[in-house]
């Protein structure tokens, strides 16, 4: 964009928004916004401070474009993606790959001047009679040093809506922050529309430009795709975390209630659909956020802020039984955007809310009945398994106090927790940072279940559940981890949890509630209250520890035999795990020397137990292992 920029916004801007837009000391921001106004050529441009009129004119937008409708109870609205804008497009994301750099052979990228001639080639006049919406944020809390300051550029009141349930407000950021030049910038169009959705999803492209660090978003609606602060802005802050030495991680983060009053923090990681917001969302704990987290080490401690301030959950099985607190949100008054559900006389329903169904209604494929079918002959469901709800995390009881500390939370515990039908124990712990990084959040793997893929049981390699996120070489990515708390003298301690471990029949071996006393368990450790038995992958709970907090937590007997059952090292399946790992890990040549040593070193503490012990080792063998 040549000099003319100021010209530009004057003569496209309406006086107010020029006004709130030049308020903003930045080049940088008026640049963005000038080129985008040019290149998209929309009939008229909003921009958006944090005053609640402004923030209110959004929201009624959604509704009178049609991008959203209202539901029954006050507040809610519902929006859908067309038939196949449903999910994050992986394909199509791609990273703007600047001449001479190289990013690995695993991350999908376009040569960045081809990329951006595609892009802004698809981008021109894609707002020809829309409004062009601008939107400020703060990604993590406000004028706090985790945080980045984030501008929207956006046709879809919609994505500009849901943003202001999922993101602090940063408008009031960015006139403080002047002409500093370090914030992210996004820039989406929902291209051409027809029945509100987007029509040419054929032509879905989205593109991260990791120098400029820009993201641009095109004929797509999905918020995974569109929400540029979600997974896109992930991608460029694991390259900003790599260069200031912090980490940008796909985390819930939550309190967990010790005695004595006091609140042990924990972050977790688990890929989708592996007990993520079921975890942070434990009655009887405190949630912080569901999906996003940085963390810095500050004066030798690792501390911990959400990135978001709301939830942009998955609605599949949300239900009175297992999810009071969340269903207490998504049936009271108050803003909830549902998408892609089905929707019946302005009620919402969805798979698993366990309610009873209408026959007919309306859903992501228009009027919907029982038995419809798609092109290719397969039945549309009521509801799409990746429907959502947004919302803020203020709509919930257990909001953690602490939730919005600009100086971020303590973090006293990192679980990583993935499908595993045969090879980790329900939960155990880490002999060290290194070894949790490495046998713990490295080597997560999941299994895809009959719901998602088809076929059952296929192991996905999934470290740290960022695979999907990274920007960076993987071993990189990974040495990265090993560095940022080593030499602490108190680093977090490194958990490891399987909520699906199965017997031989193919029944689970923990109920869903169990998950209520591995976080208590946990939270002693993190204080050293209590004991722990040493195995060849990690430190394991002793059985009368559990005794008593199944029957304090949960009011239940735990049996000698389930214990043992649970707890038992499965020595062959944990090798045949250490060698899927290394082998992907060989592949890549930036991983550390560090990481293979403590992977051998595994290999050689289940080597000396098989000898010993045979294959399969009771916990009750280990007792004499107590640490
Ligand atoms: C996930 O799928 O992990 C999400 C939703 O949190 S998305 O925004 O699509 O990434
Ligand atoms: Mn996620």
């Amino acid at each position: 964009m040549s000099g003319n920029y100021k010209d530009v916004l004057k003569k496209r801007l309406p006086k107010d928004s020029y006004k709130k837009l030049m308020a903003i000391k930045s080049e940088k921001v008026h640049r963005f916004v000038a080129d985008a106004v040019t290149l998209c050529n929309p009939q008229s441009v909003f921009v958006c401070t944090d005053s609640p009129e402004d923030i209110a004119c959004i929201r009624l937008r959604a509704i009178e474009l049609g991008e959203e409708k209202s539901l029954a109870t006050e507040g809610h609205t519902y929006h859908f993606d067309g038939p196949n804008d449903q999910g994050r497009d992986k394909e199509q994301t791609k990273y703007l790959l600047p001449k001479g750099m190289t990013l690995g052979e695993e991350l999908n990228t376009i040569d960045k001047e081809d990329g951006q001639a595609e892009i802004r080639g698809l981008l021109k006049d894609s707002m020809l009679r829309r409004e062009m919406l601008v939107r400020f944020f703060s990604l993590g809390p406000i004028n706090s040093r985790f945080s980045i300051s984030a501008v929207q550029i956006t046709d879809s009141a919609y994505v500009g809506h849901s943003e202001d349930l999922l993101y602090r407000p940063g408008y009031e950021q960015f006139i403080r922050i002047g002409d500093s030049p370090d914030f992210f910038r996004v820039l989406h169009s929902s291209g051409e529309l027809e029945n509100f959705v987007s029509k040419n999803w054929g032509k879905k492209r989205i593109y991260i430009d990791i120098e400029d660090e820009i993201v641009y978003s095109m004929n797509t609606q999905y918020a995974g795709n569109t929400v540029g602060f979600k997974k896109l802005s992930l991608r460029l802050a694991i390259r900003k975390a790599l260069r200031e030495g912090w980490l940008a991680e796909h985390m819930f983060i939550m309190g967990v209630h010790g005695p004595g009053g006091r609140t042990t923090y924990f972050a977790g990681a688990f890929p989708s659909f592996c007990g993520k917001t079921s975890t942070a969302m434990v009655v009887g704990e405190t949630i912080i956020g569901d999906d996003l987290a940085y963390l810095r080490c500050i004066e030798g401690e690792v501390r911990t802020v959400n990135v978001e301030c709301g939830v942009f959950g998955i609605i599949q099985d949300v239900n009175p039984t297992d999810d009071p607190l969340i269903i207490k949100a998504l049936t009271s008054p108050g803003e909830v955007i549902f998408s892609n559900i089905l929707v019946k006389d302005g009620i919402p329903y969805w798979t698993g809310d366990g309610k009873k169904h209408p026959e007919s209604g309306i859903n992501f494929t228009g009027e919907w009945f029982k038995g419809k079918k798609d092109a290719s002959g397969a039945e549309i469901p009521a509801s799409h398994k990746n429907a959502r709800y947004t919302i803020r995390l203020s709509a919930l009881p257990n909001l953690d106090p602490r939730a919005d500390d600009p100086e971020g939370v303590p973090v006293g515990g990192i679980i990583y927790g993935g499908r595993d039908s045969d090879t980790w124990v329900p939960v155990q712990e880490s002999f060290n940072w290194k070894h949790g990084v490495v046998t713990m959040g490295a080597s997560l793997e999941s299994e895809t279940t009959a719901a998602t893929l088809g076929k059952e049981g296929v192991r996905a390699f999934q470290p740290m559940s960022n695979l999907d996120f990274l920007s960076i070489p993987i071993g990189i990515y990974i040495n990265q981890h090993l560095q940022f708390a080593m030499s602490l003298p108190h680093p977090p301690i490194i958990f490891a949890v399987n909520y699906f471990l199965k017997d031989k029949d193919g029944g689970y071996l923990n109920d869903k509630k169990d998950k209520y006393v591995w976080l208590k368990w946990m939270e002693r450790r993190v204080h050293g209250e209590i004991g722990a038995i040493e195995t060849p992958t990690g430190l394991i709970p002793i059985y009368e520890d559990l005794v008593v907090l199944f029957s304090q937590i949960l009011g239940r007997e735990y049996t000698k035999g389930q214990y043992e059952h649970q707890f038992t090292i499965r020595i062959p399946e944990n090798m045949r795990k250490i060698e899927r790992v290394e082998s992907v890990f060989r592949k890549d040549a930036t991983t550390p020397g560090l990481f293979f040593d403590i992977m051998k070193e595994q290999r050689e503490r289940l080597i000396v137990a098989r000898e010993r012990y045979g294959d399969y080792v009771s916990p009750f063998a280990l007792v004499s292992n107590v640490e």
